[in-house]
């Protein structure tokens, strides 16, 4: 990482977000479909979802394990686009009537509320397809060619994992589940596509298997983390500032990490948790602080 984003000595986060988000922002609108190109309403409703003002968490995430790694940010770019493609894809078909039915996402209606459900489910879909079109664009090494990234990204999205995690999600709702079952549903609802991040941005830099088995460490302990602070937030927040529906989960019976544990064990796990995910860095020393530091916000963020 630059200079460019310390102050005294230590990253200023904030400027590093702001100038990623924006650099993501400028090659998700290069790489997608410009609005009018026929079929011109799929084309809208992807990029309404898209640039709907979602926090780039997992492509910045991507860029600073590649930055971590000693890669450039520029070679993880692609990777970076895919990954906000795939995530945004899974929110639009996580809010429509047949799963979670949501209004409200990222702040605006949702995209089945906009453009109805049958394009909705068309432009998530499409949202997955073009991400594999986009991560073709990654550079690539002997020892991370197109074929591994491909794998990496299929498996993270598929049956075993995200799709996985919310199989197990609906099918829990209203339904007494245990610790173990709860962690089970994170880890691949939300932990797998975070940790998949973490080790794209890895794989881009060309990281040695120690570096990126490190960098997966660090993404699984990051992504529960994430989702433990997620699920105290739905019921700490109100839906302004969270930009979707606060206290669905509640409302639907989900079993959460405060709905099991208590909020304020919830709270300790999630410290715990971002403990480990800084103890997984150390082996990459000060080339990391910008993930260490990415960790404290999610720990500490309020939306
Ligand atoms: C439909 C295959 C399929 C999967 C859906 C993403 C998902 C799985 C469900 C959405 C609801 C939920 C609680 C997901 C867990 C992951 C999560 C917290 C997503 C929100 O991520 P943020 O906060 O959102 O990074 P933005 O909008 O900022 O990108």
């Amino acid at each position: 990482m630059g200079a460019a984003f310390h102050i005294r000595g230590t990253v200023d986060l904030k400027r590093y977000l702001t100038a990623r988000q924006q650099e993501v922002d400028r090659a998700l609108d290069r790489f997608l479909p410009k609005a009018s190109t026929k079929p011109a309403t799929i084309h809208k409703a992807m990029r309404y979802s898209l640039f709907a003002g979602g926090k780039r968490l997992r492509p910045i995430l991507c860029l600073a394990a590649a930055e971590a790694c000693a890669g450039l940010t520029k070679s993880a770019l692609p990777l970076a686009c895919a990954l906000e493609c795939i995530h945004t894809y899974s929110l639009i078909h996580d809010d429509l009537p047949s799963m979670d039915n949501d209004d409200f996402r990222r702040g605006r209606r949702t995209c089945h509320k906009v453009f109805g459900d049958g394009i909705a489910v068309l432009a998530g879909d499409a949202l997955l397809t073009i991400a594999f079109e986009i991560a073709a664009e990654a550079e690539t090494w002997p020892r991370y060619d197109l074929r591994a990234i491909f794998r990496e990204i299929s498996v993270a999205a598929g049956s075993r994992k995200l799709i996985a995690g919310q199989v197990a999600d609906l099918e829990g709702e209203g339904k007494p589940i245990n610790r173990a079952q709860l962690r089970y549903i994170h880890q691949n609802k939300t932990a797998a596509l975070l940790t998949t991040s973490v080790r794209l941005g890895a794989m881009s830099a060309n990281a040695t298997p120690t570096q990126l088995a490190t960098i997966s460490d660090f993404g699984q302990a990051l992504g529960l983390a994430f989702q433990v602070i997620d699920d105290i937030l739905d019921v700490t927040q109100t839906s302004e500032k969270l930009g979707k529906s606060a206290g669905k989960d509640v409302a639907a019976h989900k079993a959460t990490y405060p709905s099991v544990l208590g909020l304020e064990k919830s709270r300790a796990e999630a410290g715990r948790l971002t403990r480990q995910a800084h103890a997984a860095l150390r082996p990459l020393g000060k080339k990391a602080e910008t993930l260490r530091a990415l960790a404290n916000y999610l720990l500490e963020r309020e939306y």
